[in-house]
């Protein structure tokens, strides 16, 4: 069977004062808007820029906060000919990331947070993206609990199924509808190792999915260190390539990462290996890949 194409490799801007993955780094527009570009150089494909952290117990910002914090970055990256995606859970914020340039809606509530956002998504041709979510993060890490017949795998590829259902009768046609599994978001380690060992009883309807596994906490428990302290989240990055290039072999149409440099490096030795061809080139909008 021939290899399934290479991942587009979604690279992260985090423009948040408290976001667990990268710590404030690139809370100011100009921080924010540099990283970006050197993802770009770095060979990304999209990029997605957020302005809320999901860390588990944190606040949310005021719509206003979230506003200023992305679409200025949103604006000076589509305009260095960036492919953006907004990763937000707020159709306020969705509409001025749409009029700024942005070619997806990244909505790690998967509509849930905003019904509205779905409507927003609708009127444009953004390609959309639903994760699976239970409760904002002050509340996820109690909502970790699957003991239906089934466990995690059968949970989420329910509530993804009603999400997709919520999707399509929003009027947003499921060629722009990718799904994420949502690692980590109301989930323990071993439901977020038991999602990526069977991804494709996730895919519902056939659809393509992103996957973001890159530092989050899963990965520093399985690298903790003799006394159980887990690995930092600044060294867990070889962990994440070791995963990318086996989501890719499973035919994930994205990877949602924090070093893109060292993902399209993993990413080349298994194409290499594999045969695998490239992603298509990402057209401006309509990012949609065909499944193998
Ligand atoms: N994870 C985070 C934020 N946004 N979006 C999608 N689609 N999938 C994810 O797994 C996801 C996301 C949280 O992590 P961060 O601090 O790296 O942004």
């Amino acid at each position: 069977m021939p290899a399934p194409a290479r991942p587009l490799v979604m690279g992260v801007v985090n423009v948040t004062p408290d976001s667990f993955s990268d710590g404030g780094r690139y809370a100011g527009t100009d921080a924010a808007v540099h990283h970006g570009l050197q993802l770009l150089a770095d060979g990304a494909d999209l990029i997605d820029i957020g302005g809320e952290s999901t860390r588990p117990g944190a606040t949310r910002p005021l719509v206003s906060e979230e506003l200023e914090r992305v679409v200025p970055v949103i604006r000076e990256l589509v305009g260095a000919g960036a492919v953006v995606s907004v990763d937000t859970m707020r159709s306020e914020v969705a509409e001025a990331a749409l009029a700024a340039g942005a070619g997806i809606v990244n909505d790690v509530s998967g509509g849930l947070a905003d019904p509205r956002l779905l409507d927003v998504v609708a009127e444009s041709s953004a390609t959309y993206v639903a994760m699976h979510w239970r409760a904002h993060s002050a509340r996820m890490t109690d909502l970790a609990v699957y003991d239906e017949p089934g466990g995690v795998v059968a949970a989420v590829r329910r509530e993804l199924t009603r999400r997709v259902e919520a999707v399509l009768a929003a009027g947003v046609p499921a060629d722009r509808l990718v799904l994420d599994p949502g690692l980590g978001f109301a989930k323990r380690g071993e439901h977020n190792w038991e999602l990526l060992r069977r991804l494709d009883d996730v895919a519902v309807l056939g659809l393509p999915l992103l996957v973001g596994a890159s530092r989050k906490s899963f990965l520093g428990a399985l690298l903790a260190d003799d006394d159980g302290a887990p690995r930092p989240v600044g060294d867990r990055e070889v962990a994440g390539h070791a995963l990318s290039v086996l989501v890719a072999a499973q035919g994930v149409w994205g990877v949602r990462v924090h070093d893109v440099r060292g993902t399209r490096d993993a990413l080349a030795v298994w194409q290499r290996l594999s045969g695998a061809p490239a992603p298509q080139p990402a057209p401006d909008v309509h990012l949609h890949q065909e499944q193998p």
